[in-house]
């Protein structure tokens, strides 16, 4: 057993903290799990399931005060270094590592690793979907919601495993090295994590770190990126430079058509790129186009990320609560080619919403805004668009629907995180689609 009677502190009592928490028990430690929110705050079976098996659960104050020596630290990726629970051991002289690093230290298969901004969920999943379909065992794990530590504790047989990774989880990596990585945009976010966008790109480039000349990035040829050891495999909706490309309606390799973009479900010209990155990792794992086609054209898009609710009295409604961050937004309103009632607003997580004021010009009609952040975008567009503040969701969707006109789509799209009124963001596009579905003429 790889860590017998080694003293280990897990941070966060979350789904990645658990599951790191029953590997090491499973690996023979001693095991503490430390989590700063009070103990009748998180899930009861979740606590009642660590202790069952002798692992140790203090939380509240007394877990950012707890100063027993432990010989090694598993930080959860929501926990920054610079929280007090973090802090609390960064100043001490012991081993620290992330979870995605100590899960993949007890995993056997072949990593392909998912980064960027936007579209990582919707890439990774695609491509779990592909090679299951194609006959290569994976499973989509990782920032998506499985934590990797519980993919290495089921043994499960499997060809190899497709990863999304953030990078807060890169942030503590120490040997993780992808065979295949996947780099498929960039852009600002998490500023209430990192002190610049510098910093927030540094932790995401470290996906490239451990990587060798035999392995392979799959990269946006729009790009800037450092040089990489692994061989570059490029892709690119705008760019004729790259391996992967846009040509006509379809996706073009090596000047091969190789897939229409009327055969799939996804739209917009985000999607194309997370089409093209998915297929150079399944020829970079020795699947051919033909084998690739079918099983991309069947997929369905998953739910919260641009998708079609229903139409009412000639208006679309648009359910696109994943759009956590400005680049999404810019996208799902560049997808538009109807004028647009956009529902936004959120937590404040330091976003200017300024920069979106030419394309809320182009294709916005009116604006409805929700959350923290209602009133500073309403003064970020001002001038630009009319904007009304909702103080709920039921009542912004009560006011696009009064506000819309046949031929326009409502978007809702809120650029930015869900914690200030919901659960998480799925809870927030779940509310909005059974807000719209009562509707009545
Ligand atoms: N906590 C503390 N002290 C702190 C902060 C948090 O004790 O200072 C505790 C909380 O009280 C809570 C626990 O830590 O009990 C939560 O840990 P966590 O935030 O790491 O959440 P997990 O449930 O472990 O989920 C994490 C990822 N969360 C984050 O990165 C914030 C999940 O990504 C991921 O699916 C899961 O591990 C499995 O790998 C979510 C996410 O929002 C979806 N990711 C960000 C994104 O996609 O933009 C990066």
């Amino acid at each position: 057993m790889r860590y017998t009677d080694r003293k280990v502190a897990v941070l966060g009592a979350g789904l990645s903290g658990t599951a790191a928490a029953h590997l090491l028990k499973d690996e023979g430690a001693t095991v503490t799990v430390l989590d700063s929110a009070e103990e009748k705050t998180i899930l009861k079976t979740t606590i009642e399931g660590l202790r069952a098996r002798g692992i140790e659960v203090i939380c509240g104050p007394e877990a950012e005060r707890d100063a027993a020596r432990y010989e090694m630290v598993v930080l959860s990726p929501g926990i920054d270094p610079a929280s007090p629970l973090g802090k609390n051991f960064v100043a001490r002289e012991v081993e620290i590592l992330g979870e995605l690093e100590l899960g993949w230290r007890s995993c056997n298969a072949p990593v392909v690793a998912i980064t960027g901004t936007n579209g990582k969920t919707t890439t990774t999943e695609l491509l779990a979907q592909l090679l299951n379909a194609c006959g290569q065992k994976t499973i989509a794990c990782g920032n998506i919601g499985k934590p990797l530590s519980d993919v290495a504790r089921e043994g499960r047989d499997l060809d190899v495993l497709t990863v999304e990774v953030s990078s807060f989880q890169l942030e503590t990596i120490t040997t993780f090295r992808p065979a295949i990585t996947v780099w498929l945009n960039f852009a600002p976010d998490h500023l209430d994590r990192y002190r610049s966008l510098g910093e927030y790109r540094a932790a995401k480039l470290r996906i490239f770190d451990y990587q060798t000349t035999d392995d392979v990035a799959v990269v946006n040829a729009a790009e800037e990126l450092p040089p990489i050891k692994a061989r570059a495999v490029t892709f690119s909706a705008y760019q004729d430079r790259a391996d992967f490309r846009l040509a006509e309606g379809a996706i073009v390799y090596s000047g091969q058509e190789v897939l229409r973009l009327s055969d799939t479900k996804l739209r917009g010209s985000h999607n194309i790129e997370n089409l093209m990155a998915t297929l150079a990792v399944g020829l970079a794992r020795g699947l051919s186009f033909e084998q690739m086609v079918p099983p991309l054209s069947a997929y369905q898009p998953r739910p919260h990320r641009l998708e079609f609710v229903r139409e009412l009295s000639g208006v679309g409604y648009i359910n696109d609560s994943k759009a956590t961050n400005l680049d999404a937004v810019e996208k799902a309103l560049l997808a538009q080619s109807k004028p647009v009632v956009l529902i936004a607003g959120g937590k404040d997580k330091g976003f200017e919403y300024e920069t979106l004021r030419p394309l809320v010009s182009e294709k916005v009609r009116a604006t409805i805004l929700i959350g923290e952040m209602a009133e500073r975008i309403g003064r970020d567009w001002s001038g630009v668009v009319p904007c009304e503040i909702a103080v709920s969701i039921a009542d912004a969707v009560e006011r696009a629907h009064a506000v819309a006109q046949p031929g326009e789509v409502v978007l809702f799209s809120p650029g930015t995180s869900s914690f200030d009124m919901f659960k998480s963001y799925a809870d927030r596009g779940d509310q909005f689609r059974a807000l719209v579905h009562a509707l009545k003429k």
